[in-house]
């Protein structure tokens, strides 16, 4: 919509429709993972991003409105290598985007699924979004003809070849690290689930979620879905969860009941830094 938000006046002559694919692609890149720069450094580097990390391409009006919303907590290093190289790639992709930082407060218990629930209704409340990116914070593109939009019926699923698993999935179902939805693709499955707290079936969860909903999961072909991980250790805070098999045993039951539906937190804050939108807030704790 081109009046909403944080967009530019309808004054003038209309923009025409941005060209598909993009003629600024080019195709892979080479994703530097050492001492990032400085969040100032990055600013000055994408002047045309506007307050809580907007941007829309100035010289054609955008086909897509994607959202990016990255579950964090701590990870300050991979926060500025993440920014530093998905501000340019997705204005390459001429998509009008925003990228929101859903900050778990506290010290509780890590609960991916439940921020990337907080994350998705808030910035539907900013924007009519029409794809909502679910992005881990350590996670690089490495091809920009893998394109943050969002396919029509189905749920994609984008990390399809990350190095740490060779380039390849690592097994057939694995949903986890970079995926999307369209707001009636995440009504259809209620969302994600509230209760996976610590590490890991989350993501099986939420690829059980999609087929239960009567959808399929989409991907791009491994050639494109690149991905670089940045290397580090288990987070204090997010230790494996050793209810998540018997959880996992259960989303038949219980996808109807858990997710968008039963989704209760408290935003504390939202800060529009420069780079990003930052979302802090309190989701409880593991009861
Ligand atoms: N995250 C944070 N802070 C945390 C934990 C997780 O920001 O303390 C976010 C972040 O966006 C991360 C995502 O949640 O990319 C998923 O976290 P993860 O630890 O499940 O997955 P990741 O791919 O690491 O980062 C997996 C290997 C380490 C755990 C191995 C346990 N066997
Ligand atoms: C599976 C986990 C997923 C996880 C995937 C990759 O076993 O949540 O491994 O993990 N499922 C369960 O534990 C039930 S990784 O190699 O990235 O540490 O995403």
């Amino acid at each position: 919509p081109r009046n909403s938000g944080t967009g530019p006046p309808a004054t003038g002559p209309p923009l025409r429709d941005c060209q598909v694919p993009s003629p600024l692609l080019v195709g892979p890149v080479s994703v530097h993972l050492s001492s990032p720069l400085s969040l100032e450094e990055i600013r000055h580097r994408n002047p045309l991003v506007l307050p809580g990390g907007r941007y829309r391409p100035p010289d054609c009006e955008p086909r897509h409105h994607t959202a990016i919303v990255v579950p964090y907590r701590n990870r300050q290093t991979h926060l500025r290598a993440l920014l530093y190289h998905l501000h340019p790639f997705l204005q390459r992709q001429q998509i009008h985007y925003s990228i929101y930082i859903v900050q778990q407060w506290g010290n509780g218990t890590f609960n991916r699924a439940k921020l990337l629930n907080v994350g998705v209704r808030e910035a539907l409340r900013d924007e009519d979004w029409s794809c909502i990116f679910l992005h881990d914070v350590d996670l690089l593109p490495e091809n920009d003809h893998n394109t943050y939009t969002c396919h029509k019926q189905f749920p994609t699923h984008l990390s399809v070849a990350m190095d740490k698993f060779r380039y390849r999935l690592p097994y057939p179902q694995y949903f986890g690290g970079v995926s999307a939805v369209t707001p009636d693709q995440y009504m259809k499955m209620n969302g994600f689930p509230n209760q996976y707290w610590g590490w890991g079936g989350e993501d099986d969860d939420i690829a059980a979620r999609v087929r239960l909903s009567g959808m399929k999961i989409v991907r791009p072909p491994v050639a494109i879905g690149h991905y670089k991980m940045i290397k580090h250790k288990g987070d204090r805070g997010n230790e494996q969860n050793p209810r998540r098999f018997d959880l996992l045993k259960r989303t038949r039951l219980n996808w109807r009941s858990d997710g968008l539906n039963s989704l209760t937190y408290e935003l504390l804050s939202k800060e529009l830094e420069p780079l990003y939108t930052k979302l802090t807030v309190d989701i409880g704790e593991d009861p």
